[in-house]
Formats: structure tokens, C-alpha cells, sequence
């Protein structure tokens, strides 16, 4: 079969219904188990117990995924953090609160080992208590949280440099025909930034980024970005990419085949992402990521000129703005508007774009909302915003890639000591309305840890009436004072939000 057509197969794939509401549990071997509210697993395992192992493998597989990436970070920059660095950056009262029960690390990178215990505890015949397997899903979300998405945006910032606020571009009309285009893609900035000083001494190099190490280079350097994560594949079948240079997470195995029928050069550059046929450049450190730039630069500048297929589809440009951070944002104004109820609030809406969604239908939806509430996006969605015209630095602001949720946290936490408030008492809310990984997943319990309400509208193994859905909509504000829940139809979305935030408690 033509690689073409895989592709054009791929897409009518069908989700297993069962593996979709989470009710299927391959741990072990003597499955995989079926299971209904009256029949348990081979082994004796319930459909409560199933589905909270299920969420929290998939939260320790997103934690793992933001805490690898400041790692690399840390190990990059040889450098190391506090032990105490939760304290550090939670509000006291919550820090108290997680202390109480015992759910945050306190030796130095002791997190690891967390992730690692709530692989363990999930494993047959181990944590048989689903409530106690949610509390671990707190758990996992706070490491997330501060090991993960704190922790790599700080070490990003310091190396890097703040997010500046400025007009930029977005979307396939970014790449250049008369350019050598280089597209990074991916998430962690080290090598892209390097490549991104490379690139300033060369006029005929047209650097452009694609998902979160593209998202990232945008705030922080306003380097276009051509694509989110739905659009990688197009950036390829322009036929105008030269080399596309990957580091980690999000990068779909298809690039590689579509690197096959055209001409871009696929250069892999983590030591942990590796994709066959792609010339691998691994990096560790900076003057590494030096060198491996001037030499993507040669190969690309090459490899132009083997361009044959470059394909007549649409490549739109839209005009954002972008660049904003917790601290240029002006958090005193935002409080101000909270206080005198000139606003009803401020969403964050993180995460993917999932074709199995209406794009169009959320990107309205929030474009409605926005005239009641301020929308703080990042990741793949702010993208999507950037798409709709929606990315104007008044009601809708770009706050950089998905580790950056951080900033978003961050603001919550400035507002609500201004206002001398805990930020569950504050109508903040978390959306992600159209959720792929693991990592958004892990990042909606992060938010919930914080005492914020969040909502998912894609269902991710919390689509049914179990008493798991039960306890994170419920059970969860007797210590955390927030709720987890699901609502899939934009439309009803937005009426209950428009009412007012906390109108699902
Ligand atoms: O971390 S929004 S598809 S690119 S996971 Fe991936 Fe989702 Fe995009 Fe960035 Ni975030």
C-alpha cells in the first residue's frame, strides 16, 4: 500500500468504546479484562478499581513526560534545584494541606520514584482501595505540577530568557518558498535554541517551530510558528521543508513516512527519541547543540535542492500577539476586574486539539465566553485561537507552550494573595476541551490540586456513571475544595459557564 493511502486509512480509525470509557484493563495477562458494573476482572479487580488505575497510569505517564523534560533540562544546564522546592512556590495553606496528607516529595528528585511507586501500586494485585488509588492521581498531578511544568519553565526562562509581548506569525504560510525552511518540533528548547541563534547569520534560513518547542520559541523570541500538533504532517507535505528537526513528545510516527514521500531530511536530537530512517544528532550539551546546529543548517541548505513536490495547499498567515507571562501581565488589573465584577473570571484553556472534537465549535465557544471572562491559553489550543483571529492580548493571551501552564498557575496564585483569597475562592477555572495525552490529563489534576474546578470535553476513561466520576466531581472538594468534570457538548459548556464559575459545586 502507498504510504498516501495509510494515511488517508489511518484516519478512519475507530476508537475501542470500551477502552475509551475506560473500562478495559490489560495489566496483566490473564486479560484483557472486559469489565461491567457486575462483572469484575479475571483476577477479581472492580470497574472502580480499573478506571482509577487506569487515570492514574495515564497521569504518571503525562508527569513523567513534563518531569523527563526538566531533567534533560536540569542535566543540560548542569545544574540542580532545592529540595524544598514545592514550598518554595505552592501557597502556604496549600503546601500545609498536602503536607497533612502526605502526598508531596520531600527529598531531591524523590519524585521519580513516586511516578515509578504509582506504576507499582497499579500493577496486579497491589493498591485494591480505588479512593486511595485518586488520592495518588493528587499526588502524581502535584509533581506534574511543580517537578514537571514549574520547574522546566523557570529553568527555561533563566537560560532563555522571559517571554516579551509582540506581534508575531502563525500557520502554514510561515514557511518560506524561497527559504531554506527548518522546522523544530517537539517540546524541550535546548537544541531549538541554539539553532534559533545559528539561524539570525543566515538570510536564505527561515527557522520556523511546529507544537510546544515551536510554541516556546514563539513567546520567547517571536519565531514563527508554522503548525500545532493536527497540522506537523501538512508542514511536511508543503513540500517546502528542508529538515525537521525533533526532540521529544507529540511528534507523531507518521513524520517519518511522510519524510519518505517528499524531501525533508528528519533529524532526531533527544537521546530517547529515536524514529527509524531519521538521522539521529543526539544533544547534551550546549556547545553540542552548537555544533549539530551549523550542521542541520548545511544539511537542510542541501537538501533544498531536491525539493520536486511542493504541493499547492493552503497556506494561511494570521497576525497574534503572544509573549505574555506572569510577569508581564498585569496581574493587579486582572485582580481589580475580579474584585469589582467587571469580569466574571479567568479561564485557562490548555492542551490539544483533538480531530475526534469540533475545533471550530470550542474555538467559538471560548470566542463567546471571552466576552464575559478572560481566556489565558497555551499549548495546541492558543494555536487554534491564534487560527480564529481570537489571539489579541485583551481578552485572549498567549502565555507560551504546555510546560508554560505553569504561568497560568502562577497567575491564579498572584491574584488570589493580592486579593488575600485562596484560589478556590476565586472564579478561576481550567478547560481543556479537547484532550490527546497523557500530559493534559495530568495537568487538569495539577490545576484540581490547587482547589481549581476543571473541565475536560473529551472523555478520558471518566466518560461513565462509576463511582470514580462520583469522587473526582464530589469527593474531591472535602480536601482539595474543587471538581473534576466532564462535559463534551460546547454548547451546554458554555451556557453553565456563562451563568458563572463554581456553578457546578
Ligand atoms: O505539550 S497541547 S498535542 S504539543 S500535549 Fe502535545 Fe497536546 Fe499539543 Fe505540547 Ni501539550
Amino acid at each position: 500500500m502507498k504510504k498516501e493511502e495509510h494515511i488517508s486509512k489511518r484516519l478512519k480509525l475507530q476508537p475501542c468504546p470500551i477502552g475509551k470509557k475506560g473500562f478495559c484493563c490489560k495489566i496483566c495477562l490473564m486479560g484483557p479484562c472486559r469489565v461491567t458494573k457486575d462483572i469484575k476482572g479475571v483476577c477479581g479487580a472492580s470497574l472502580d478499581l480499573i478506571v482509577a488505575r487506569n487515570i492514574l497510569r495515564f497521569i504518571a505517564g503525562g508527569a513523567a513526560a513534563h518531569s523527563g523534560h526538566s531533567y534533560h533540562l536540569l542535566r543540560f544546564l548542569n545544574k540542580n534545584y532545592p529540595d524544598d522546592y514545592i514550598k518554595l512556590k505552592a501557597p502556604d495553606y496549600l503546601y500545609r494541606l498536602w503536607n497533612k496528607l502526605k502526598i508531596i516529595p520531600k527529598v531531591r528528585y524523590e519524585h521519580f520514584k513516586d511516578i515509578s511507586e504509582s506504576l507499582h501500586l497499579s500493577t496486579m494485585g497491589v493498591n485494591a482501595d480505588y479512593k486511595d488509588v485518586l488520592k495518588w492521581c493528587m499526588k502524581i498531578g502535584i509533581i506534574d505540577g511543580y517537578y514537571g511544568m514549574y520547574l522546566a519553565t523557570e529553568l527555561e526562562d533563566k537560560k532563555f530568557g522571559k517571554p516579551e509581548i509582540r506581534q508575531a506569525k502563525i500557520n502554514l504560510g510561515v514557511i518560506k518558498p524561497d527559504k531554506v525552511n527548518i522546522a523544530v518540533h517537539g517540546h524541550e528548547p535546548m537544541l531549538a535554541q541554539a539553532l534559533a541563534k545559528e539561524a539570525k547569520k543566515h538570510k536564505d534560513i527561515n527557522l520556523i517551530g511546529v507544537c510546544c518547542t515551536g510554541a516556546s520559541l514563539l513567546s520567547k523570541q517571536g519565531i514563527p510558528l508554522a503548525a500545532h500538533f493536527l497540522l506537523q504532517e501538512n508542514v511536511i507535505s508543503t513540500g517546502l521543508v528542508d529538515a525537521m528537526v525533533v526532540d521529544v513528545q507529540c511528534i507523531m510516527p507518521s513524520v517519518a513516512d511522510l519524510c519518505e514521500c517528499y524531501h525533508t531530511k528528519l533529524i532526531t536530537t533527544n537521546e530517547i527519541g529515536r524514529i527509524p530512517n531519521a538521522l539521529h544528532l543526539p544533544i547534551e550539551t550546549e556547545a553540542q547543540a552548537k555544533a549539530v546546529s551549523k550542521k542541520i543548517i548545511q544539511i537542510a541548505r542541501e537538501n533544498k535542492k531536491k525539493r520536486t513536490k511542493v504541493q499547492k495547499i493552503s497556506r494561511q498567515e494570521n497576525n497574534v500577539v503572544v509573549g505574555f507571562s506572569e510577569d508581564n501581565i498585569n496581574i493587579g488589573d486582572l485582580a481589580d476586574k475580579i474584585k469589582h465584577k467587571e469580569i466574571k473570571g479567568i479561564i485557562g484553556v490548555v492542551g490539544c486539539v483533538n480531530p475526534r472534537t469540533d475545533l471550530q465549535l470550542w474555538s467559538g465557544t471560548f470566542k463567546k465566553l471571552s466576552e464575559d471572562y478572560i481566556i489565558l491559553a497555551t499549548g495546541c489550543i492558543a494555536f487554534e485561537f491564534g487560527k480564529y483571529g481570537l489571539l489579541d492580548g485583551k481578552r485572549f493571551f498567549h502565555l507560551g507552550s504546555c510546560v508554560n501552564n505553569s504561568r497560568i498557575a502562577e497567575i491564579f496564585r498572584r491574584i488570589s494573595k493580592l486579593l488575600n483569597k485562596q484560589i478556590t475562592e476565586l472564579p478561576f477555572l481550567i478547560s481543556c476541551p479537547m484532550p490527546i495525552t497523557e500530559k493534559s490529563i495530568a495537568i487538569g489534576f495539577f490545576f484540581a490540586s490547587l482547589g481549581v474546578d476543571v473541565h475536560f470535553g473529551y472523555p478520558f476513561l471518566i466518560s461513565s456513571d462509576t463511582k470514580v466520576t462520583h469522587f473526582i466531581e464530589n469527593t474531591l472538594k472535602n480536601n482539595f475544595k474543587s471538581k473534576i468534570f466532564l462535559d463534551t457538548n460546547p454548547e451546554s459548556f458554555y451556557s453553565k459557564i456563562k451563568k458563572g464559575l463554581k456553578i457546578y459545586s
